[in-house]
């Protein structure tokens, strides 16, 4: 037992609550002889009326007994009157912070019982109480629930929270992804017109509590499992191609096709090949601007929807090689390969598998062989390709056909050995294409039977421990984030004004490569062929930006101290998370799963924006991280959850000489790659200059 009070005595425990008095609260006041024990084993919280006001007692246990996860219940019985209700609930005082979900607070509501029915409702609210407040609950009815005492419950799990009344189980929940952090005890009365009118009720009127006990419960079949899943999971590490596509952080998509020249989106494949006519087109100026961008790869889509080819297919008639662009004898994939190869470009290549065009589309055999053939062509013919994506879009009246993904896989890892398959079983969609990774993206998930994806990308939560099953089946499968420059994937010059803003790109850039995921943007070409000089400008901004934010790092090779070093050794030091290498860390010994990292920037310095790495190499193992600044105490500034390849954070200028990174929970012992600290300048003043 972690806690309990039996409420036996005189008088209430002050070492264990703080009475509330003297608080106006909504249409009562909480006063502090309201709350009283009556002798036979009761915490009494009385209702009455105090000459023209209604009072009532309130009792918490804030800074006296503050707890997290385990099983918390009170025995109560009800008082009979309408206008106030009683509650038995858990608080923090940082429910009131946004951002992180419920996980950095909750209000728990174990019972609340405003209705004089044998009806109680539980519920959870979090990000506290304004406009980004949100909200579960349940509401149960139990026959006799208004007569006698009974138990109220609630089991609290890092992954799950179950309520109980008498015993039985009455909802199951993770809404607000589960409470993390200590909270406090509120036993409570309110008057308000939720319990109905108060000047109909007859008082003073009574709410009883037997017992107030919190168990850490510990199962051990149950920690064993999870620390078998845990061993499991953080035993996954990313094969070496998967790796070198992480490392190209920041990638490009083009989109580009007869869609370019009739304004649509997802053609038909009844288009005649003769409007394919670019007149300008210039690979290496798209190749230039990706470059200069600082982006690694181009995506090309070799084939979109409509089945048009923009490389003279064998296969089939309806490629380039039937549009006036340049006479006929014209390869788009030739000219982007050649120009992505001369400036050291990666090359990735989309080819849909739904086709509108492909007169055997439906015939599952017949058709199969028909995209085989095509893939083929593809990784034959143009080189290294480093990345083949497979669009699982299908429109709902499209005919029935049953891909071949194995086979088509199969002959990626064939003829390209190297290359990431995305959707396959290298790189996985995000589940959004507005450019937004998760807070918590987890490289390590448990994959599905399905052939194609693998996994349900819209699932909010795909790797923490509650969601890998017993810990088979799981893979390393990263997540890329694809999203367009304009709101469109193809260029239509309606959108030119509607190119995102350079602050809208750069948040789209903190929350995907600074959320342990890759970017992956569009730039569709237009009409001539080229990439339009609004979206160029665009760019030219971001990069403006990213430069000046990570030009220079104020923790780079500065003291460090580490609470633990693995072995005590010098291999594994503090050092090495500010060495500007990436291929050295700090780690601690086994079973160390909470350390704290120290940094001395050696003067006062003003960050707003912080950069870390775990060494990915050997997996993915921070779950949840602090940083704290000195300033006579330590004051956090930021928090996160998942590390992974990269995580970037940003918070309001903060200026110290001493930094720390306090590592809360880790599945193994934390590595730590890479520690960084910058001060990102307001955007206008890098975009006016
Ligand atoms: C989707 C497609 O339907 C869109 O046209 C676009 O290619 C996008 C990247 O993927 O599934």
């Amino acid at each position: 037992m972690a806690w309990s009070d039996e409420c036996k005595g005189k008088k209430v425990d002050e070492s264990k609550w703080e009475i509330l008095g003297d608080w106006k609260r909504r249409d009562g006041f909480w006063v502090k002889e309201d709350s009283f024990l009556d002798g036979k084993g009761n915490l009494v919280l009385r209702t009455k009326k105090d000459g023209s006001r209604y009072t009532c007692g309130a009792v918490r246990t804030r800074n006296k007994f503050e707890h997290k996860f385990g099983y918390w219940v009170a025995r109560c019985k009800f008082p009979k009157q309408q206008g106030h209700w009683p509650a038995f609930w858990l608080h923090t005082d940082s429910m009131r912070k946004v951002g992180n979900e419920g996980r950095d607070g909750t209000e728990i509501d174990i019972m609340e019982k405003p209705w004089l029915e044998d009806k109680i409702t539980q519920n959870l609210h979090w990000d506290g109480y304004g406009k980004e407040h949100k909200h579960a609950g349940k509401s149960s009815t139990i026959p006799g629930l208004s007569e006698g005492f009974h138990t109220f419950g609630l089991h609290w799990m890092p992954e799950e929270y179950v309520f109980y009344v008498d015993g039985k189980v009455t909802w199951r929940t993770s809404a607000g992804g589960v409470s993390q952090v200590p909270q406090f005890i509120k036993i409570t009365e309110e008057i308000g017109k939720w319990g109905g009118d108060i000047t109909k009720a007859k008082l003073p009127d009574y709410f009883l509590v037997d017992f107030v006990r919190v168990y850490d419960v510990v199962d051990k079949d149950e920690a064993d499992r999870r620390n078998d899943i845990i061993r499991k999971a953080a035993s996954v590490r990313p094969l070496a191609r998967q790796l070198a596509w992480q490392e190209l952080e920041f990638i490009a998509f083009v989109h580009f096709t007869v869609n370019t020249f009739t304004d649509k989106e997802w053609g038909d494949g009844r288009e005649d090949p003769a409007i394919f006519n670019p007149n300008q087109l210039d690979t290496r100026q798209w190749v230039e601007v990706c470059k200069d961008a600082g982006m690694k790869m181009i995506i090309l889509t070799a084939k979109h929807h409509d089945g048009f080819c923009l490389w003279p297919s064998k296969y089939t008639e309806h490629s380039v090689k039937n549009s006036p662009w340049r006479n006929g004898r014209g390869d788009v994939v030739r000219e982007l390969a050649d120009a992505c190869r001369e400036a050291g470009l990666k090359l990735g290549l989309y080819l849909s598998p739904w086709d509108r065009h492909e007169p055997t589309y439906g015939d599952t055999a017949k058709y199969n062989k028909f995209y085989k053939n095509q893939l083929r062509e593809l990784l034959t013919n143009y080189g290294e390709v480093a990345e083949v994506w497979f669009d699982g879009a299908k429109g709902s009246n499209a005919r029935d056909m049953e891909y071949d993904w194995l086979g088509y896989y199969a002959i990626v890892r064939e003829l390209q050995p190297n290359a990431v398959i995305f959707n396959g079983l290298d790189v996985r969609w995000v589940g959004n294409e507005s450019g937004y990774a998760r807070q918590s993206e987890w490289s390590v998930m448990k994959r599905n039977e399905k052939p194609f994806g693998f996994i349900n990308n819209h699932q909010r939560d795909l790797g923490s421990v509650g969601v890998l099953g017993d810990g088979e089946n799981l893979i390393w499968y990263p997540a890329e984030t694809d999203v367009s420059i304009r709101p469109g994937w193809f260029y239509h010059a309606s959108q030119d004004k509607k190119v995102k803003s350079v602050e809208h790109l750069v948040d789209i850039y903190y929350k995907s490569v600074g959320r342990n995921s890759v970017l992956l943007l569009n730039l569709p070409p237009d009409r001539r062929g080229l990439i339009h000089e609004n979206d160029v400008r665009r760019l030219r901004e971001l990069r403006k930006v990213l430069d000046a934010t990570f030009r220079h790092n104020l923790a780079l090779r500065v003291a460090a101290k580490a609470s633990h070093i693995r072995a005590n050794k010098p291999v594994h030091g503090p050092d090495k998370a500010v060495d500007g290498n990436k291929d050295t860390y700090w780690t601690t010994d086994d079973g160390t799963t909470a350390a704290t990292l120290e940094f001395d920037l050696g003067k006062k310095c003003t960050f707003n924006v912080a950069e870390l790495a775990e060494y990915i190499k050997i997996g993915q193992r921070v779950e949840e991280f602090v940083l704290e600044a000195w300033d006579g105490s330590w004051k956090e500034f930021a928090r996160g959850t998942t590390i992974g390849y990269k995580r970037l954070l940003r918070f309001d200028d903060v200026t110290a000489q001493k930094v720390r990174l306090k590592i809360l929970a880790s599945r193994v012992c934390p590595t730590i790659s890479n520690f960084a600290l910058y001060f990102a300048p307001p955007l206008e003043k890098i975009i006016d200059n």
